[in-house]
């Protein structure tokens, strides 16, 4: 029998330190990856290995079961990766939307949910239900459990993008709180993982990667300072002239106001975006080269609401109340920027 570490479900092996599943003993519960994300918050081998998608794919397409498709609220528009027509058409879902405690308390659920289900419409998946997990599933679960109940659901399988939540609502759903190994940080968990629980078996799995993703054109050590880690501070400016929002090696947006408009920024805390005059911009990035990608490419945004987000997907997202003459966005990846009706 193969023994393999119950945190991030990798076949040990005793052979070789530098190896993946390097364990003392292939008695050990954990590997030494795993042991050093847990004791020392110590990720340096996260960055090393990323798990291959078409792999999980074709795991999870052979697992029977309800898919618990796992979405951070905070980057909804992430959250339905692409190979689901292709490789998991006509499955069972319930979708559990992650880490409502950092969103700002007075978001309307409803208007989240509604617009999940306005993107799913004409995807060819039956879903079940949707969850919402808040505060690393301190709250929210108890909803998921009755629905898994009324279903008689015996068996899930947790999938989505790496770093959604899916291992930490695993261990909220099993009441272990440190059984299976999470972190900040992308592709934890490297394989497939069983668990039994009190209500039948659920399966963990390696994150699936967000291809030509923002984090991508970054340093590994930058993540948690891009990433949204804490509840949103947003930051809302009145806007009586022209302005430009740089957000520092990833791009920018000019807003030219007609009227009464103001923007709002729902980014990482940590995230210094810097604001200039529109009319300054140019001696701003000749003085600050490095705050743009190479190969910026411009779209311009025609909004269709009065309210409307600019969402720089996986970092966050400019909310813009008003009128505008125009709202511009320059970044090196322009398909991951996409506008919708104000989320909040
Ligand atoms: N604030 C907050 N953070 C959460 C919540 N759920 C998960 N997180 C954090 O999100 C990060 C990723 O969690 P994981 O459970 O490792 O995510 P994953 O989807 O299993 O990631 P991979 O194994 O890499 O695919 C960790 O830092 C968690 O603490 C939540 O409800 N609220
Ligand atoms: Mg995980």
């Amino acid at each position: 029998m193969v023994n393999k570490c119950v945190g991030c479900g990798v076949e040990l092996q005793i052979q070789n330190q530098n190896e993946l599943g390097f364990a003392n003993s292939l008695d050990s519960l954990y590997c030494k990856r795993c042991y050093r994300i847990k004791h020392y918050g110590d990720y340096t081998s996260i960055k090393k290995h990323s798990v291959s998608s078409d792999k999980v794919f074709d795991a999870v397409m052979k697992i029977e079961g309800v898919i618990l498709l796992v979405i951070d609220v905070t980057d909804i528009d992430s959250g339905l990766f692409t190979g689901i027509q292709r490789h998991l058409a006509n499955r069972e879902f319930i979708i559990v939307l992650t880490k409502w405690d950092l969103l700002p308390k007075t978001v309307s659920k409803q208007k989240v949910e509604s617009y999940l289900l306005n993107k799913l419409r004409d995807m060819p998946i039956n879903v079940l239900g949707i969850a919402m997990s808040s505060d690393k599933g301190k709250l929210g679960l108890t909803n998921l459990v009755q629905q898994i109940k009324r279903l008689k659901i015996k068996s899930l399988i947790a999938v989505g993008y790496a770093n959604m939540g899916k291992s930490t609502l695993i261990n909220a759903l099993i009441g272990k709180q440190d059984h299976l190994t999470i972190s900040p940080y992308p592709h934890t968990t490297l394989e497939i993982n069983q668990i039994n629980w009190d209500l039948g078996t659920i399966y963990d799995t390696p994150g699936i990667k967000i291809e030509n993703s923002f984090f991508d054109t970054l340093e590994f050590e930058e993540f948690e300072k891009y990433s949204v880690q804490s509840a949103f501070k947003p930051k809302t400016y009145q806007l009586d002239s022209a302005q430009t929002f740089i957000i520092d090696k990833i791009g920018l947006i000019n807003v030219i106001p007609k009227q009464n408009a103001s923007i709002t920024l729902y980014f990482s805390n940590q995230l210094d975006i810097h604001r200039t005059k529109y009319t300054n911009i140019t001696s701003y990035i000749e003085k600050h080269p490095e705050c743009l990608p190479l190969n910026l490419k411009t779209k311009r945004i025609v909004d269709k609401f009065d309210k409307f987000d600019v969402v720089f997907k996986q970092l966050g997202w400019f909310c813009l109340n008003g009128e505008f003459e125009l709202v511009e966005v320059k970044t090196s990846l322009i398909d991951q920027v996409i506008t919708r009706k104000a989320l909040i």
